[in-house]
């Protein structure tokens, strides 16, 4: 008898659970964790870092992410330090901790400008190294990353950031560019495909809102398609503040790349409280760090609007990833004004749920 009650008690729990139109669903108290809202909708992930895999973030990723993207223990400077160092044992642990939870996993990042090792570009006299070379290493980094994953990662940001934020310039002035021209995002395709045929490969950028750069990463993925290089998506990463996307642009840009045949997610989102900069600079005495109520309204009403359109949005977006945890710790804290603190996600310095998370749930 005592095993039927609880038989029966665990299915309704479960139903209760699985069931975002449940009427006392977004009361709080009875929170039922952010993606099983949206579980009609598109799996939501989010940026971690190792040492968020413990205690009480551990927890809060369980409740509420269905998917996670390395924040920074993949990209090639953290995990290839040298040319022949290999650093897995972060990389492992994240791995470890998506497959022990069934989450999906996003591989971030095969090629980057930034946190790439300083030994890849350069000889044992320092010189540049001829482009062959280069193309030599990169093929052997991305074949021992992607093999070593491929048991766990569905999708990898393959080529992040190579489109220059500069209106007159196209492709950004990297040591990838100076040494190969535009000729290394499609061989960094083709050697991620080489290396899993299975795998979704992704072309990352952030700033795509922004009209200009939005045409010139169009214009690149396309030629990459037409030309026959393997990529599946492109990665809108969303770096927002409460005073940017408006609700036209936002669609705007997603409709950009709808209708190309490939897959659109949404890789790297935040809301800042502050206008938007992309240059690091000190802080100074005008930089005022109260989350004011003002504030906080503004950014209820941004994700609001936000997730709203990502709802209309659902048949064209296949995935939306949030840029780390809590507002306990965001790489915002240090970028661009170092030391200012900044309030970009739904969970805020204690773990909990922020209004805005109330906001996002309650449709
Ligand atoms: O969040 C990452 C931060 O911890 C690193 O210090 C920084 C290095 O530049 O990279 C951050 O992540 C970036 C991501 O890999 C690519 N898009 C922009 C992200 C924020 O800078």
């Amino acid at each position: 008898m005592m095993k039927v009650d609880v038989k029966i008690w665990a299915v309704s729990a479960l139903l209760l659970a699985c069931s975002p139109s449940q009427d006392t669903g977004t009361e709080e108290g009875k929170d039922l964790g952010l993606s099983t809202y949206y579980k009609d909708y598109f799996p939501i992930g989010v940026a971690v870092s190792p040492s968020a895999l413990q205690g009480v973030q551990a927890q809060l990723i369980k409740d509420n992410f269905v998917s996670m993207t390395p924040e920074n223990v993949m990209k090639s400077g953290p995990i290839h330090p040298q040319e022949e160092v290999y650093n897995w044992a972060p990389a492992d642990k994240v791995a470890a901790f998506a497959k022990e939870n069934q989450m999906k996993l996003r591989g971030h990042a095969l090629l980057w400008h930034n946190q790439a090792p300083d030994w890849l570009f350069v000889d044992s006299l320092g010189n540049d190294v001829s482009k062959e070379i280069l193309y030599q290493r990169l093929e052997r980094h991305i074949t021992d990353v992607v093999t070593r994953y491929k048991d766990v990662i569905y999708a990898w940001d393959v080529v992040n950031e190579a489109i220059s934020d500069e209106s007159g310039q196209f492709y950004r002035d990297s040591k990838w560019y100076q040494i190969c021209g535009e000729e290394f995002i499609a061989k960094a395709f083709e050697y991620a495909r080489a290396a899993d045929p299975n795998v979704q490969l992704f072309y990352n950028d952030y700033e795509v809102i922004n009209p200009v750069k939005r045409e010139k990463i169009y214009q690149m993925v396309k030629g990459l398609q037409d030309a026959g290089v393997p990529i599946d998506g492109v990665g809108i990463q969303g770096h927002w503040s409460v005073y940017e996307p408006s609700e036209s642009t936002l669609r705007a840009t997603i409709d950009r790349f709808t209708g190309m045949g490939l897959q659109v997610q949404i890789t790297e989102l935040d809301v800042s409280i502050y206008p938007k900069e992309h240059a690091p600079r000190d802080k100074n005495e005008d930089d005022d760090d109260t989350f004011t109520d003002e504030l906080k309204q503004k950014q209820i009403d941004q994700y609001d609007m936000i997730f709203r359109v990502f709802r209309e949005n659902k048949e064209k977006l296949s995935s939306v990833t949030f840029w780390n945890v809590s507002d306990q710790y965001s790489w915002l804290d240090f970028f661009p004004v170092n030391g200012r603190k900044d309030y970009p996600l739904l969970f805020d310095e204690d773990n909990q749920p922020k209004e805005a998370y109330w906001k996002v749930v309650g449709f």
